[in-house]
């Protein structure tokens, strides 16, 4: 072999890279100028967002808006959260108005391609169910024949419950709603005997029952709903950015790093992967358009996502779901984040 081919040859076998810093994108430009990120999220969805009454935000999806700002100004708290309900969210990111969305969103092909925005990943393995008053004792999906449904305008749900009712040979009546408020209080007031969405939106509203006991969620799983983030179309620099952070909480879980030992573990864990991973040894961040600590600070502010989720969803809060396949790949689950090196 001639010379000339020798050496790129041995240089891609070497692996070197070339690595070229990461041109700064406009939302990445914006965010910075204004100090803020400013993140759409649900109105009210217990374990994913949820305001108290002091106006402090909670969940899943708050604590992944707080992961990016941590990533991006450096500080956790420096987000303005707009509660969207499922019609106004992605009309409200390709508009401008938010920076990211992340309001237990179902990743679909049509709201992928057709709506000027991209999912950044999966923050949430869900699917679609039913819950019913316990008094009707009904235990399947399939006696539902006739039932009056209560779902939510703008979702996956809609479309989910007629494809089910269309394959079982069943018919219902749907009572639509815009908001989670009105289909929740309608629901509990009687105004429909099924209530169907994701599953975790059903434990989620059991928690605002009057009586937990006197409603039941029904076996079957009827769809896939991959919830994620997603930003609007033609931002690049500010989906790598959004899609690592994700990425860091999944990988810091793995690595065993937590809010509460991150800071003894950067100078005593001398795993390579670990040193990297919290700038020590090298600076991830600068490919991304951010800095050396970046996925330190996501850890330290705000958490593993297996912190995350136990401490809005898990077995220990009103929500109580399962980590179920949201577990790690390591522990059985589907969670896996890609090398970050
Ligand atoms: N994952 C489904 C459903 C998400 C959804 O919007 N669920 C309703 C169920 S009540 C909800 O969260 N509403 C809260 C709100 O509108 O603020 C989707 O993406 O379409």
């Amino acid at each position: 072999m001639l010379l000339k081919h020798l050496i790129p040859a041995a240089i891609a076998a070497a692996g070197v890279a070339i690595a070229t810093p990461a041109l700064a994108g406009k939302t990445l430009d914006a965010v910075k100028a204004r100090g803020q990120l400013v993140c759409g999220v649900n109105t009210s969805g217990p374990g994913f967002s949820n305001a108290d009454s002091q106006g402090k935000w909670t969940g899943l999806d708050v604590d992944f808006c707080r992961a990016v700002a941590a990533a991006v100004l450096k500080d956790s708290e420096k987000v303005k959260f707009v509660p969207l309900n499922s019609q106004q969210r992605f009309a409200s990111l390709q508009a401008g108005e938010i920076d990211l969305l992340a309001r237990n969103s179902t990743w679909t092909l049509t709201r992928d391609a057709s709506l000027g925005v991209v999912f950044t990943g999966i923050n949430y393995y869900d699917g679609q169910g039913f819950m019913v008053p316990t008094k009707l004792k009904i235990d399947s999906a399939k006696k539902l024949n006739g039932a009056t449904m209560c779902v939510q305008a703008g979702t996956t749900s809609e479309k989910n419950v007629a494809d089910y009712f269309a394959a079982n040979g069943m018919k219902y009546k749907s009572v639509v709603f815009d908001t989670a408020e009105a289909i929740t209080s309608a629901f509990f007031a009687g105004r429909c005997q099924v209530y169907t969405t994701d599953m975790s939106d059903l434990a989620g509203a059991r928690t605002k029952a009057p009586k937990a006991g006197d409603y039941v969620i029904l076996p079957q799983v009827i769809s896939k709903e991959p919830l994620g983030p997603s930003v609007r179309r033609g931002d690049d620099e500010w989906f790598q950015i959004v899609r690592w952070t994700g990425f860091a909480m999944l990988e810091a879980e793995e690595n065993g790093l937590t809010q509460a030992n991150v800071d003894q573990q950067k100078t005593a864990n001398k795993d390579p992967g670990v040193q990297r991973f919290l700038g020590v040894s090298e600076d991830t961040g600068k490919l991304l358009g951010l800095d050396a600590e970046w996925a330190y600070r996501v850890v330290k502010q705000v958490g593993n996502y297996g912190e995350s989720f136990e401490r809005n969803l898990g077995p220990k809060t009103p929500v109580g779901l399962p980590r179920g396949v949201n577990n790690l790949w390591t522990k059985g689950g589907l969670m896996y984040a890609p090398p970050i090196r």
